[in-house]
């Protein structure tokens, strides 16, 4: 029988927000907002050169003290610090969970079974910036001498989300003369769109996987090796072609690749906690190891906080709490991250992943099942866009859908009034929801009376604003840090294993056995439910 731990809803904590949140469930914002003009200056945090505010959240000063109180009662902090310390807090796979030290400065210390990693860190770090700095400047040629022109990174989840995302938000910091590209799918489709129009003998492939096992990287690995050797004929040329990213030396041998050109990782860092680790080399190379560098200090800078603030005043942990009080109490389902900034066109994707396969558990640390919710689905595009499409139902639908708004006060490029049309509607979108339009209100604009329901607002519905002075490397990493730490919080508040993936794990395995049925050249004897043996048969049917 599975270990029992307090639960965390038989708490005198989580039952004193229970009682709270009858009391308060009904206050609107319009309400909270008039009985206290300072709510928009006083419910803010700062940390690094983000600016949290959670003015516009259903909640009131003690819902805060509430929530605080259940992260203490809840061990966030002791399980931060056994994270910090190296202690092996992915139980299930019984490993240390150090993203933090891929960015902990040198001669900091961080020990996993006794060794300090951060010179190690250092050392991976030194040799990509030096491997970067070869391919970018034209030292690092390809087989017949040509220089590389295009990177083009084969990876999936972990090992494609984050630096394909952070490739998109630092565009701007990027080496123009190069051409950089992502492969992920194992659909042939995304391999053949990659390459149509790519010299072999201009391009490097990036192969990062921390197994150096998964199916569709090594498929489209196998497949650029093809595609390489097609047009440059000998084996030699892959030295120069193919370089890999991976915990797993043997397997990148046994694949081709020199180990010489192998950059490495450890198993204390989880796949979607990993861009910042060798996994991000094709970013490094995109952006130079200088600004790769500086992505790190971002992320440090909120560790740091995250480490040493009081719960009170830690940003991550409050906007964690936050959640909490929405998923747990309130009952809502999603949360929609919506930057205003289209460089973050990936960063609700990546998003997605950090949360969902942190978070996404139904039992607890110690197997127990648990009954209270754990993560929530998270979506979202950038806006503008998504104003002219989903934000109808935020703003009238029937469910409660709370929101980060992230915006950046300088643009990259000024071009006329773009900024502040992008960034009022930044402001002018939390504030509609917020306050929506009473029928009055709507009446007094002259409506006729049987469009006013359709055209009033009920308002309410929540948003954090998290403003950003500029996109940089460096507060990008801020981001990416804080939304770790907020995920890291809600887990440790619902005592789950953050830090394992095994749903990911089944997916691997499940696809193998139906394989040798599609490959299978007479009609194979299928064993499975009778709708998949049909669905197979058709396929087996249609696909020539
Ligand atoms: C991330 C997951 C998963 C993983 C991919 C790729 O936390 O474990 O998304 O990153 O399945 O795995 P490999 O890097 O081993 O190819």
């Amino acid at each position: 029988m599975a270990e029992q731990h307090e639960r965390i809803v038989d708490t005198p904590e989580w039952k004193a927000l229970e009682e709270h949140f009858e009391r308060t469930r009904d206050l609107h914002l319009r309400q909270m907002f008039t009985d206290d003009a300072t709510r928009g200056d006083t419910m803010v945090l700062e940390a690094g050169d983000l600016y949290l505010d959670y003015s516009k959240n259903r909640l009131t000063p003690e819902t805060i003290t509430l929530l605080v109180a259940l992260a203490r009662r809840a061990g966030v902090e002791t399980l931060r610090d056994a994270m910090f310390a190296g202690e092996k807090i992915n139980i299930t796979e019984q490993r240390a969970v150090l993203h933090v030290a891929l960015r902990a400065p040198e001669g900091e210390q961080i020990l996993v079974d006794g060794v300090d990693v951060v010179p190690e860190v250092h050392r991976v770090l030194d040799k990509m910036a030096g491997f970067s700095d070869r391919v970018r400047s034209g030292a690092w040629t390809g087989h017949t001498g040509k220089r590389i022109r295009n990177v083009v990174n084969i990876g999936i989840g972990g090992s494609d989300l984050g630096p394909r995302m952070a490739y998109e938000a630092l565009k701007d910091f990027s080496e123009r003369s190069m051409t950089f590209r992502f492969v992920s799918n194992v659909d042939g489709n995304d391999f053949w769109e990659a390459t149509r129009d790519l010299d072999p003998a201009e391009t490097l492939f990036v192969v990062a996987s921390k197994t150096f096992t998964t199916l569709e990287t090594m498929t489209n690995a196998r497949s650029a090796r093809e595609w390489a050797l097609e047009k440059l004929g000998d084996d030699a040329a892959v030295a120069k072609h193919f370089v890999a990213v991976s915990t797993n030396a043997e397997e990148v041998a046994e694949f081709g690749i020199d180990t010489e050109n192998m950059f490495e990782f450890w198993d204390w860092v989880g796949g979607r906690y990993s861009y910042d680790s060798a996994i991000g080399l094709s970013l490094m190379i995109a952006i130079g190891p200088d600004a790769f560098r500086d992505m790190l200090a971002g992320f440090h800078a909120i560790d740091e906080h995250f480490r040493t603030a009081p719960i009170e005043s830690n940003l991550p942990m409050i906007l964690g709490l936050i959640g909490i009080w929405y998923d747990n109490f309130f009952g809502a389902e999603t949360v929609a991250i919506l930057p205003y900034n289209n460089y973050l066109s990936k960063f609700s994707a990546y998003l997605q992943q950090l949360d969902m396969e942190s978070d996404g558990k139904a039992v607890d640390r110690q197997g127990n099942a648990v009954d209270w919710q754990t993560g929530p689905i998270v979506w979202g595009q950038p806006g503008t866009n998504g104003q002219h499409a989903y934000y109808q139902l935020i703003h009238q639908g029937t469910k409660l859908i709370p929101a980060d708004f992230i915006g950046t006060c300088r643009p990259a490029h000024l071009l006329g009034d773009h900024q502040n049309l992008l960034m009022a509607n930044f402001f002018a979108q939390p504030q509609a929801l917020a306050f929506g339009k009473t029928p009055e209100e709507v009446v007094a604009e002259g409506v006729p009376a049987e469009q006013v329901p359709h055209r009033t607002f009920a308002g309410n519905h929540p948003t954090n604003s998290v403003l950003v002075t500029e996109l940089t490397p460096n507060t990008l990493g801020q981001l990416v840090a804080m939304y770790e730490h907020k995920v890291f919080t809600q887990g440790a508040i619902w005592n789950i294993n953050s830090f394992d993936q095994w749903g990911v794990e089944l997916g691997k395995k499940l696809a193998m056995d139906i394989v040798p049925e599609l490959d299978a050249a007479t009609e194979p004897d299928l064993a499975h439910d009778s709708s998949t043996n049909a669905l197979i048969r058709r396929y087996r049917r249609l696909r020539s």
